[in-house]
């Protein structure tokens, strides 16, 4: 019987040894949930780093996470920390990350780092090929293994594989800076199909292939050596029932499952009844946007002061690759920015912005989610941006607005939030504005339209769409072309 192999840099569990013991967690995040389903189907397996470097673990620790891997029915890639440094942290943040987010500035070029990366994706590869027979189907995700459909499809002509890009496609302009540009797409060709976020990105990819590589391309078919690509767009969805049943119970319990954090806001809250409360959460990632929207707030509260003491801005920013320049930069400017503007307008009962720098538990996001008024993902740059999704799901009482940048991905399918370019602060500004004005009525009718879509297309339907989609291509035989 066929399988599905699932191929991620890394597994969706979390694994750590703590007193000699190893402590396995399975990761709740949007990609382990949306593959649930596929993963235990059959004799399914996921492929992917443990999150542990090799020369740490003793060889009896090694085998230790190997059959609590197995219980999981997962497969480790071993990655020493030399891979980590350069492969990850490198090559995949220093060098793709940026430039496929438009900050050619940020975008480093080493030699070093790329050939990690190869011999990396060559490591996958071989684990890969390893797990898989003929007639097997795997699918590959995001920018860290861009050259293993290629690497696979040469080994094996026999098995069907997917891949599909989490962050944006650049324009053909930015993606042509990239001195390994041929590579990149002679590896990512290797698979039967290509699957983008968005239209825009997938339109982006088939320029870069028309104007480096020789291939013919009708629609959205790639005519390469022998052999048909298919290129599409499958907007990534969330596991909408989980978060709106959530916020149910939320409802119906709001005092025990209300967190610390909740309880600290409210207290807050009291000195204010009218007081309102904007959030944000996010990674701490440049792409993110997160100075501007300090910014754009404290734009907000200048233009108009009426709503001073009126409304603060929460805002999440979970820690994410600090040991990359950039990201300890972006972190100290954030630091800068909430204290000199907290310094400059706070009063005895009213701060206006508070920061939490840390990984919240689910619960606690989702009291946050169902206490905000208001919403802002305002990335600068954004594949797709699941905490809009999130958000939108958790609106049970059918109020709150979502204000969202036209630069992130999710974008293409919220035209009900008010849409913002996060560069224009006066905008934003006024974007805040009628959010918080906004009459519930006009609330309602946005929130049920996002709530319809939203809850229609979740992660599971998105992961079946393309499995039926990458079944489809892997039959495509090509028409040989009259000379
Ligand atoms: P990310 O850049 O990680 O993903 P996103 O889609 O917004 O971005 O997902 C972030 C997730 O982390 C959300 O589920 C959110 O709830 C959670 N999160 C954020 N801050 C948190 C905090 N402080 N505590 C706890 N949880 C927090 C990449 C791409 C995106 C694309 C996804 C999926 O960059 O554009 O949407 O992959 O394809």
């Amino acid at each position: 019987m066929s399988k599905t192999v699932i191929v991620s840099n890394r597994l969706p569990v979390d694994l750590k040894f703590e007193n000699e013991e190893l402590i396995v967690k399975s990761s709740t995040g949007g990609l382990a949930t949306g593959m649930k389903s596929v993963h235990s189907e059959g004799n399914g397996i996921w492929i992917g780093w443990s999150g542990l470097a090799k020369e740490n673990l003793s060889e009896q620790q090694e085998e230790q996470v190997v059959e609590a891997l197995a219980v999981e029915k997962c497969v480790q890639v071993p990655l020493s920390e030399k891979d980590i440094e350069l492969y990850y942290y490198g090559f995949s943040n220093m060098a793709l990350w940026p430039l496929f987010h438009y900050f050619q500035a940020y975008t480093e070029f080493e030699l070093a780092q790329w050939e990690s990366y190869v011999e990396v994706n060559q490591k996958f590869a071989d684990v890969v090929l390893e797990h898989v027979n003929d007639g097997d189907t795997v699918w590959v995700h995001d920018y860290q293994l861009l050259l293993l459909p290629e690497l696979l499809r040469k080994k094996n002509p026999n098995i069907t594989i997917g891949f599909f890009l989490h962050i944006p496609y650049p324009s053909y302009e930015l993606f042509r800076t990239c001195p390994w540009r041929n590579e990149l797409l002679q590896g990512m060709l290797g698979a039967d199909l290509v699957g983008f976020h968005t239209y825009d990105y997938a339109r982006h990819f088939i320029s870069s292939v028309s104007r480096i590589k020789d291939v013919e391309i009708n629609f959205n078919e790639i005519s390469f050596g022998n052999r048909i690509i298919k290129v599409d767009s499958f907007p990534m969805g969330i596991d909408y029932d989980k978060y709106h049943n959530a916020a149910l119970d939320h409802d119906k319990y709001p005092e025990e499952s209300k967190s610390e954090l909740m309880k600290n806001l409210d207290f807050h809250n009291k000195s204010n009844e009218e007081s309102k409360l904007i959030l944000s959460i996010d990674r701490m990632d440049y792409t993110k946007g997160i100075p501007n929207r300090i910014k754009s707030f404290e734009y907000f509260l200048n233009k108009y002061p009426e709503y001073k003491g009126k409304v603060r801005l929460v805002m999440l920013a979970v820690p994410s690759r600090e040991n990359v320049p950039q990201y300890q930069k972006l972190k100290r400017e954030t630091d800068e920015l909430v204290g000199r503007i907290n310094g400059d307008l706070s009063t005895i009962s009213w701060t206006p912005i508070w920061y939490f720098y840390r990984s919240l538990p689910f619960d606690d996001l989702i009291d946050l989610y169902v206490s905000s008024d208001v919403a802002m993902v305002t990335p600068i740059r954004d594949g797709m941006n699941l905490v809009a999704k999130e958000y939108v799901a958790t609106r049970t009482k059918e109020n709150g607005v979502l204000i969202l940048s036209e630069m992130a991905g999710v974008a293409k399918e919220m035209h009900e939030a008010l849409i913002v370019n996060p560069n224009n602060f006066d905008q934003t500004a006024d974007s805040i504005k009628n959010a918080l004005e906004m009459p519930q009525e006009e609330q309602k009718t946005r929130i049920q339209a996002l709530q319809k879509r939203i809850s229609r297309y979740n992660v599971e339907r998105w992961a079946k769409e393309f499995l039926k989609s990458l079944e489809a291509a892997g039959k495509i035989v090509p028409v040989p072309v009259a000379k």
